[in-house]
Parts: structure tokens; C-alpha cells; sequence
């Protein structure tokens, strides 16, 4: 069986060819693409993010492990991909504006599209308008909000504020998540859910689909 702890290095250091070729071997050798994902690749995120904290790494090295981190995961995002026959319901996704993460976001993208959701992918630096955009011309269920910033995870307040003018609140579920975001503060702006991770995004979204 493929060392993963590999993976674990080569993604913490930036290294995106061996990143990538340690994921196609362990997809090879039957690994779950949700364990390759949360215990090694993840984790290396994490890492790379506390040395970042610690002053012993910098930008250009979050960078690299992001640019290693999408590499690999692009490799198992077809595995994430489920039934085609099963429809669940519309999600429109997007990093809130000021914020230009994106890994997480997508993951839970991923999760959500290889489960039977249709997804419209917002991307990053969202801002209100066209949150409120993609519920008027795609006619969504779900609206996912995600920020990895304490600077700008305060945004999310004004978009739900944004969607109550222009009349869809009640017609949209609201979903928040990313790292600085928790239950209390996803009930303090009027979310209807906060998720710490994608599978359980996924869960909580057919919860909220079924509730409707
Ligand atoms: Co940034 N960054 N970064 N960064 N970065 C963090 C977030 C930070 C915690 C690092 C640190 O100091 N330890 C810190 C934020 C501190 C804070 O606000 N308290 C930080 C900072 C400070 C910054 C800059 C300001 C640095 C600078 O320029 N001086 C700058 C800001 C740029 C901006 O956005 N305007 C910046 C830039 C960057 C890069 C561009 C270099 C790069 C991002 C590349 C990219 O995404 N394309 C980057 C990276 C890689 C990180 C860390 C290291 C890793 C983030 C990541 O991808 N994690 C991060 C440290 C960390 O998070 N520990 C850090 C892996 C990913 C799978 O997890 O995104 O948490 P995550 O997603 C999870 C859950 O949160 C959840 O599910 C996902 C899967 O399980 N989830 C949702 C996420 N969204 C969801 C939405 C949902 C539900 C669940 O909707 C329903």
C-alpha cells in the first residue's frame, strides 16, 4: 500500500508532481478518496496553515501546498461524482467577497455534486448582488456562503440581508462554513445552518431540501 504520509509531505512542501502521483497510486491500490482527502491531504493544509501562524512559513509557501493541495484532489474529484440518475436539488456556491479561498469551498462543491446536487459555482470574492443573482436566474434551493477570514466572514450578515430585500429569504435555505465560522455565529447573522466540513454539508443539505 502507498506510504500517504508521502502525500502528507508533499503537499505540506509544495510539491505538486509527486503530490500527484502518490494520489493516482492510491486511487489505484482502492483507497477512499474521503480518507485520502480528510487524514492526509486536509491535514497537510492544516500544517501548513499553523507555520504559517507561527511566523515559519509564508505566502508563497500557502501557495505551493494550495497549488499541490488542487492537484491532487483534482484526481479524486471524479470519484466523488455519484448517481446521475439522482437529483437532489439546486446549490449555488461562492466565497464571500474579500476572500479569495477557495479549496474548501470547492471540496464541499464536489461533495455536493458527486451526492445529486446541481451546483453553480460562484467562485471567490462574491458579493451580495450576485448571490442574489444566481437565486433569480437559476431558481436555487440552496444558498452556501464560505470565508476562511475573520475579516471577512462578517459579510455573510449582509448577504442574507441582501436576499431578505430582494424578497427570497423565504424561498432559499442559507448555508455558511470555512474555518472561522461556528453554530453560534450562523445563528446570530440568521443562517439556517452552519457545517464544519463537506460531508457533513452534504448531510445537512438534504436535511434542509426535505424540511422545504
Ligand atoms: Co490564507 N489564511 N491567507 N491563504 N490560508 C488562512 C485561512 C489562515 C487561518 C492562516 C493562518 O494564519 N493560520 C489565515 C486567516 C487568519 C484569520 O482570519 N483569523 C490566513 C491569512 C491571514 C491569509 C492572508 C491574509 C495572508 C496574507 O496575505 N498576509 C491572505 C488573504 C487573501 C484573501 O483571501 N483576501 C491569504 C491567502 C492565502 C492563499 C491565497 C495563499 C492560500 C489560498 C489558496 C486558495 O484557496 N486557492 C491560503 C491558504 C492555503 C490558507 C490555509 C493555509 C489553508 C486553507 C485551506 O485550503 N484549507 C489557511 C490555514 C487553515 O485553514 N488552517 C489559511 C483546506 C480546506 C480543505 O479547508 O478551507 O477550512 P477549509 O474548508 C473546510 C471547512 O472549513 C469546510 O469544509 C471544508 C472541507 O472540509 N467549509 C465549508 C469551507 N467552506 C465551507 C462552506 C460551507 C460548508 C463547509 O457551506 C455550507
Amino acid at each position: 500500500m502507498e506510504n500517504l504520509n508521502e502525500l502528507y509531505e508533499a503537499i505540506l512542501a509544495g510539491k505538486l508532481a509527486p503530490a500527484v502521483e502518490i494520489t493516482k497510486k492510491a486511487v489505484a491500490e482502492g483507497l477512499s478518496p474521503n480518507v485520502i482527502i480528510n487524514d492526509y491531504m486536509v491535514k497537510a493544509m492544516e500544517e501548513i496553515g499553523r507555520r504559517f501562524e507561527e511566523g515559519k512559513v509564508f505566502v508563497p509557501n500557502l501557495l505551493i501546498s494550495a497549488r499541490a493541495m488542487r492537484g491532487a484532489l483534482d484526481i479524486l474529484k471524479p470519484l466523488l461524482k455519484g448517481d446521475p440518475t439522482v437529483y437532489l436539488g439546486k446549490i449555488a456556491i461562492g466565497t464571500v467577497k474579500g476572500d479569495l479561498h477557495d479549496i474548501g469551498k470547492n471540496l464541499v462543491a464536489s461533495m455536493f455534486e458527486g451526492c445529486g446536487f446541481e451546483v453553480i459555482n460562484l467562485g471567490v470574492d462574491v458579493d451580495s448582488d450576485k448571490f442574489v443573482q444566481s437565486i433569480q436566474e437559476n431558481n436555487v434551493d440552496i444558498v452556501c456562503m464560505s470565508a476562511l477570514l475573520t475579516t471577512t466572514m462578517n459579510y455573510m450578515k449582509e448577504v442574507i440581508a441582501a436576499i431578505e430585500s430582494a424578497g427570497f429569504r423565504d424561498k432559499v435555505k442559507i448555508m455558511v462554513g470555512g474555518a472561522p465560522v461556528n453554530d453560534t455565529f450562523a445563528k446570530v447573522i440568521g443562517a439556517d445552518a452552519y457545517t464544519s466540513n463537506a460531508n457533513a454539508a452534504v448531510a445537512k443539505a438534504k436535511e434542509l431540501i426535505d424540511s422545504k
